[in-house]
């Protein structure tokens, strides 16, 4: 039996009454977008997202070797590696609740994180229903990531222009000070997006081959959005 066979058959043992249950991966360059639709879906959805880079900045701020490493990675623009990266989404994955689903955002990043993450999801007992590839034009990119604001406390994620807050450079639930994040300077963004073009191809054909991606032209996010919402029904087993 090959794969595609295989994946039918586990996706058809994983449907879902609704869409919160569903478990999820979004693909995608850095400022894609992800972060910003993982977040429409959990406003009207209620699924939850997990993002290895906010566990990783989480991890940075703390005062230990693994801190200053993780904190040195984030800001060069480089990946974590794989095995570390593994053992850290395996431990926020145990504790995440079985009858819950996810959206993973920005894990996978390589296939050989794809790899483990199809022997923990089946460990776990947690099947994946997608993969959702996230497309956008590369010059939409830097405009983006350099226009970007981030409160720290809480990751809530801003821009200059399409999502401002409510008072320039402050938060608008704490009134705390917005920031941007290291890895937002054109010279980190670039190593970002060098490296995303070298890994997403053999990622995208993984799950291809597992019969698992769908690919959404996101020219903004309003719109990946919309098509997102017209897979996920095929996703949930309704269609
Ligand atoms: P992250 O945190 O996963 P990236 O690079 O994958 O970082 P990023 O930058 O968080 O992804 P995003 O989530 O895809 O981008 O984009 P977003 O935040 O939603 O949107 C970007 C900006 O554009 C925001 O300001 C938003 O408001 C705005 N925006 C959104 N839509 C639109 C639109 O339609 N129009 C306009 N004008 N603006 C819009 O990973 C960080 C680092 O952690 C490590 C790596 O070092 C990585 O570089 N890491 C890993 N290392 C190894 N393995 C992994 N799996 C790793 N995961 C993370
Ligand atoms: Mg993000």
């Amino acid at each position: 039996m090959n794969k595609r066979c295989l994946a039918a058959i586990s996706r058809s043992y994983s449907q879902h009454a609704s869409v919160d249950q569903l478990r999820l991966i979004f693909l995608g360059a850095p400022g894609s977008g992800k972060g910003t639709i993982a977040k429409k879906v959990r406003e009207k959805y209620g699924l939850e997202s997990l993002s290895s880079g906010d566990i990783l900045r989480a991890t940075a701020e703390e005062e230990s070797p693994l801190g200053r490493m993780v904190k040195e990675v984030i800001s060069s623009g480089k990946l974590l590696e794989d095995s570390l990266m593994v053992e850290m989404m395996e431990n926020s994955l145990k504790q995440w609740p079985a009858n819950k689903g996810i959206i993973l955002d920005g894990f996978p990043r390589t296939v050989d994180q794809a790899k483990e993450l199809d022997g923990m999801v089946t460990r776990i007992g947690m099947p994946l229903d997608g993969v959702v590839s996230i497309k956008v034009a590369p010059e939409v990119i830097i405009e983006r990531l350099s226009g970007r604001r981030v409160h720290p406390g809480s990751g809530r994620v801003y821009h200059v222009d399409y999502n401002p807050p409510k008072v320039e450079g402050v938060d608008d639930v704490t009134g705390e000070p917005l920031v941007q994040r290291s890895d937002d300077t054109v010279e980190v963004i670039l190593s970002r997006l060098q490296i995303y073009e070298e890994t997403a191809q053999p990622l995208r054909d993984h799950y291809d081959n597992m019969n698992l991606l769908h690919v959404i032209e996101s020219e903004t996010s309003d719109i990946g959005f919309q098509r997102l919402e017209q897979v996920l029904p095929q996703l949930i087993g309704s269609s």
